[in-house]
């Protein structure tokens, strides 16, 4: 039996962290993570660095309104709150830095070989999976603006497919897996938690510091060099090209078949041919 608990307790005495998870809060059940770290955003009693997970989530959330599902017990699923004080472009920047650590996090517990998709997926190779990889952690970025067009917050949520069966795994798009069904036994979650987030917080600590994380991200892609179809939201047609890179901001640069080249800031990316 795996030593499992994330308690407040459990992950204190563990944690080597200097801001980020300080404090930190554990909940058996909750709403959603990101809204209720959301819904703090302005209250000084939630410092920069507060960390809220939950063992699970009744309403956890993806991007545009879609849902983040997990049996309880069964994952990561926590947020983030930052202050950063950054302009809002550099908020892209966050997520990159995210990705990035959950990647060496998993790499770090496992023999796997991890990938990242655009935007903001964490992918495992499945040489079964159409396209090659499957999803194992999705993270979700809700900002609130300062009048001057800075960050005033930037809530980072985190869902990680740790231990949840195969049998038990969502449906969706981009074919969904967990450590347990590619590694094949179960993984403890707490000291994958506190490597997370202590390499959370010396990335984020990097952004902070001016440095980007694009070309790293980058270099991770799975998506790059493949032939794409790309949903970029609010384009009524999906856009079939070559993924030939990103800017620094993030944004996927598509050439389609007449040559042009087309960038997407937003949507939701399939790879072709496989
Ligand atoms: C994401 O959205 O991938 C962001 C997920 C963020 C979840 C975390 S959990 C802690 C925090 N609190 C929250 O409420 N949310 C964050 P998106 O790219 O839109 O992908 C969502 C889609 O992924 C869904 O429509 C499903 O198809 C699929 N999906 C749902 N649950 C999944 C899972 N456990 N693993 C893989 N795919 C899943």
């Amino acid at each position: 039996m795996i030593d499992d608990n994330l308690d407040e307790m459990a992950v204190a005495a563990a944690l080597g962290t200097n801001w980020l998870g300080r404090p930190y809060y554990y909940a058996v059940s909750i709403d959603s993570t990101n809204d209720r770290l959301k819904a703090r955003a302005g209250d000084p009693a939630y410092p920069n660095g507060t960390v809220l997970l939950a063992d699970f989530q009744s309403a956890g959330r993806g991007r545009m309104e879609r849902q983040w599902e997990a049996p309880p017990g069964t994952s990561l699923l926590f947020s983030a709150l930052l202050r950063p004080d950054l302009p809002v472009e550099r908020g892209a920047w966050l997520v990159m830095a995210a990705g990035l650590a959950v990647a060496e996090a998993i790499e770090v517990a496992l023999p796997l070989s991890v990938g990242l998709k655009w935007p903001n997926d964490v992918v495992l190779e499945d040489g079964n999976a159409p396209g090659g990889w499957r999803k194992v952690c999705g993270m979700l970025l809700d900002t609130s603006l300062d009048p001057a067009g800075r960050l005033e917050s930037a809530v980072i949520g985190i869902g990680l497919n740790v231990n949840i069966p195969p049998e038990a795994l969502p449906p969706a798009i981009t074919p969904a897996t967990s450590l347990l069904a590619i590694a094949g036994a179960p993984v403890a979650r707490r000291p994958l938690l506190i490597g997370l987030l202590e390499r959370l917080e010396r990335r984020f600590d990097a952004v902070l510091g001016g440095a980007s994380p694009a070309p790293e991200w980058a270099a991770r892609l799975v998506t790059l060099g493949q032939p794409v179809e790309v949903s970029a939201v609010g384009a009524a047609e999906s856009l079939a090209g070559v993924a030939e890179g990103i800017d620094e901001w993030g944004q996927l640069l598509v050439r389609d078949a007449a040559g042009r080249l087309h960038t997407v800031a937003a949507g939701d990316v399939t790879l072709r041919g496989h």
